[in-house]
């Protein structure tokens, strides 16, 4: 039976969880929630999460949400995506701490005041303080880079996939990949990987749906 992920075109949080199935060779199929219209905030969808949030993945009598849970789960079932070694699969799980604390935490946020709010609700303020902060995560992600191809080890892993979330997406908050050499290399490889898709291309949803 295929695993289903509830998820939107421009979640950066699901598109981890969707690249994550499609990478491991997992079967699934998206079931679309209409974010834009409040879907996530109505009680049959806090039955399902009770956090209120995007992505969530049902597989057979499993379900999960946080991005960094479902990505561990598709790797620990799949044997996949999880690293080498228990040291490997710790340095994993650091990564995507920081990546939900400092990456795409704020990046998500960031690009939702800058593109999906009205014009005249976005606060300008929050939207600089929270460049700065994104700036320093891009030079810390960009140093780590320098050292190896991928954040942890020698291959792919679920670290690579949620760092990347955000940063395939053309709508503007502040990163721009000719700024961060190593970063710009690193999402040429992911883009590169057997099966990789645009989030547009992997998950129901689009801007140009609203326009
Ligand atoms: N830490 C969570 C964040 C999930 C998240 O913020 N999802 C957004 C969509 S990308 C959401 O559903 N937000 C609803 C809300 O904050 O009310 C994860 O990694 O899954």
């Amino acid at each position: 039976m295929s695993a289903k992920l509830y998820c939107f075109g421009e979640s950066g949080n699901a598109y981890k969880a969707a690249l994550a199935l499609t990478l491991a060779d997992m079967e699934w199929d998206p079931v679309y929630v209409d974010f834009f219209n409040g879907e996530s905030r109505t009680p049959a969808f806090r039955a399902i999460n009770e956090m209120g949030e995007v992505p969530v993945l049902i597989d057979g009598d499993v379900t999960l949400s946080q991005s960094g849970v479902i990505l561990d789960y598709i790797s620990s079932k799949t044997g996949k995506l999880g690293g080498r070694s228990a040291a490997e699969r710790r340095e994993v799980l650091r990564w995507l701490f920081w990546d939900n604390h400092k990456l795409s935490g704020v990046a998500g946020a960031t690009r939702f005041l800058m593109n999906f709010l009205p014009a005249d609700k976005r606060p300008e303020a929050v939207i600089a303080f929270n460049q700065g902060r994104l700036k320093a995560a891009y030079g810390i992600l960009n140093d780590h880079l320098a050292k190896s191809d991928w954040i942890v080890g020698d291959q792919v892993t679920i670290a690579d996939l949620s760092c990347c979330g955000y940063l395939f997406y053309k709508e503007p908050f502040g990163f721009d990949r000719a700024d961060w050499p190593n970063i710009d290399r690193w999402l040429d490889q992911i883009a590169a990987l057997p099966g990789w898709k645009h989030p547009y291309d992997m998950m129901p949803g689009n801007p140009s749906d609203r326009a």
